[in-house]
């Protein structure tokens, strides 16, 4: 039987030479990320229960920054200094109804939207100067997570959702899960 003393040496240099043959377990030097930009997004600005994106809106290639927080979408862009304010998306709902959002071309048209998931119901929004043209769409099942890209390169966009057949809980058990990916044409939606 081997002793603790015999099989110690072996484990460390087991270690040594696992961390020299995986990059990944290297960690970076903070240092390394260059920093352009550190401070206060607006001045009334609560920390708690805040989610942000990012998203080109106009189509002129510059991202706002979209920050969610309670019952709105505060929207923002960078001149180079601050972020000035530019739009408000009021969601009408608390804070806790909306967990999934996401923001994208969904459309193909070269603007991002910004699209909301409330239980089995989808919500975009389309920024038409000078406000948001809304759409709602009902979905067979609860969508959990959701994300925007081309995933069969015709170079068009998919909605690609994560689902549940029953709503969440604490407690469910024997939920059915799927993904779903979406075309959305013309404002309407369609499995593909
Ligand atoms: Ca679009
Ligand atoms: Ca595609």
């Amino acid at each position: 039987m081997l002793e603790v003393k015999e099989i110690l040496p072996k484990l460390l240099l087991i270690i040594f030479v696992f961390n020299f043959m995986n990059p990944i377990s290297h960690s970076k030097n903070p240092a390394e990320f260059n920093k352009v930009y550190e401070g206060v997004l607006a001045d009334n600005m609560e920390s708690r229960n805040i989610s942000i994106r990012i998203a080109d809106l106009s189509g002129d290639k510059k991202d706002y920054l979209i920050a969610k927080y309670n019952s709105a979408f505060n929207i923002y862009k960078f001149d180079g200094e601050v972020w000035e304010f530019a739009y408000c998306i009021d969601i009408q709902g608390n804070e806790w109804d909306i967990k999934v959002w996401t923001t994208g071309d969904l459309d193909n048209d070269r603007k991002d939207e910004i699209i909301i998931f409330k239980e089995k119901t989808i919500i975009v929004y389309d920024l038409a100067e000078p406000d948001f043209i809304k759409t709602t769409h009902d979905f067979p099942y609860y969508i959990e997570s959701a994300v925007i890209g081309d995933i069969d390169n015709d170079k068009l966009n998919e909605l690609i959702m994560f689902c549940c057949d029953e709503p969440w809980s604490y407690n469910r058990q024997g939920c059915k899960y799927n993904v779903f990916v979406v075309k959305y044409d013309n404002r309407k939606m369609s499995i593909s």
